[in-house]
């Protein structure tokens, strides 16, 4: 009885220790302390965001400003602080905008950060490292957000690998282009505003439809139900094509962002 009794301790030992491993991606957030002076950075760019009701700041450390206008490599000792806050919210409930047609700075959510300095990232596996880069998130009153999945922050920018991990980079750069013009025509989808337009769109058994991302916020087409197919991540600009063989109705939302919802009608 005793022996059986410290062999189910060692295994639950053992199983805390592998938890602490895979934890390890976590441990690396501690680096990045939080940036008191962000407000004496770079702000390099806003964004609206629809799904979630939220207005963000993108602020940049001066240097890397710099070399991103110059199209350099983003310099070791970057910080990145995005600002979250509440999207002020009209009487129906739907976020009040500017003149300029822009979401309006409500209640702080939060703060997330991205630090990359020379020598970071060498513990992660390929899967995983972006780079040199480091994330931590930050509640409102500064201090270390401990339930955020810092594996969430790795995977999602890990797509965006061929721009450093910087997913605003073109913001960065200064380069936004205007608004994309939006693509229409028999079985395209343009995505724009966080919406799939037209929310329903007819094809014929086996044709494609098109979906073409004109939002600088990263997209992905996930068709729910008994057949489920997922499209890449498509950035700005980029576009997909599914085909359904057989005739029916085929629901599917944004991989990334669930409450963007769209119809397709195969007959
Ligand atoms: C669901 C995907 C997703 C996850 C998870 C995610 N991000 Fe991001 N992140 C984005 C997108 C998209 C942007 C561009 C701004 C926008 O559209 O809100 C962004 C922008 C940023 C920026 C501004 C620099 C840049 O890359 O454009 C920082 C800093 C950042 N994220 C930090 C974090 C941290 C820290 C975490 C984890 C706590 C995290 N992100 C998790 C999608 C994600
Ligand atoms: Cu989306």
């Amino acid at each position: 009885m005793k022996t059986r009794t410290s062999i189910a301790l060692a295994t639950i030992a053992g199983a805390v220790a592998g938890s602490m491993l895979a934890l390890g991606v976590q441990a690396g957030g501690d680096k990045v302390a939080f940036r008191a002076d962000y407000a004496k950075d770079t702000l390099y760019g806003t964004v609206d965001r629809y799904d979630i009701k939220q207005y963000r700041e993108l602020w940049a450390t001066p240097a890397a400003v710099e070399a991103a206008r110059k199209g350099a490599p983003i310099p070791s000792g970057t910080v990145l602080t995005m600002v979250q806050y509440k999207a002020q919210l009209d009487a129906q409930g739907n976020p009040a905008k500017d003149a300029n047609g822009r979401f309006m700075k409500g209640d702080l959510v939060g703060y997330a950060l991205m630090e990359k300095r020379a020598g970071w990232g060498t513990e992660y596996p390929d899967d995983t490292r972006n780079g040199e880069w480091e994330y931590q998130a930050f509640k409102a009153d500064k201090s270390v957000n401990a339930t955020a999945n810092l594996k969430n922050c790795f995977t999602c920018h890990k797509p965006h690998a061929g721009q450093d991990f910087v997913i605003s980079l073109a913001s960065l750069k200064g380069t936004k282009p205007g608004e994309a013009a939006r693509p229409s025509g028999a079985g395209v989808v343009a995505i724009g505003g966080f919406k799939f337009g037209p929310e329903t769109v007819s094809v014929a058994p086996g044709a494609a439809v098109t979906f073409v991302n004109t939002d600088a916020s990263p997209h992905q087409i996930s068709v729910t139900g008994p057949k489920p197919q997922r499209s890449a991540v498509l950035l700005k600009g980029q576009e997909a094509k599914l085909s359904f063989a057989e005739a029916g109705i085929y629901d599917y939302i944004c991989g990334l962002h669930p409450s963007m919802k769209g119809k397709i009608e195969v007959k």
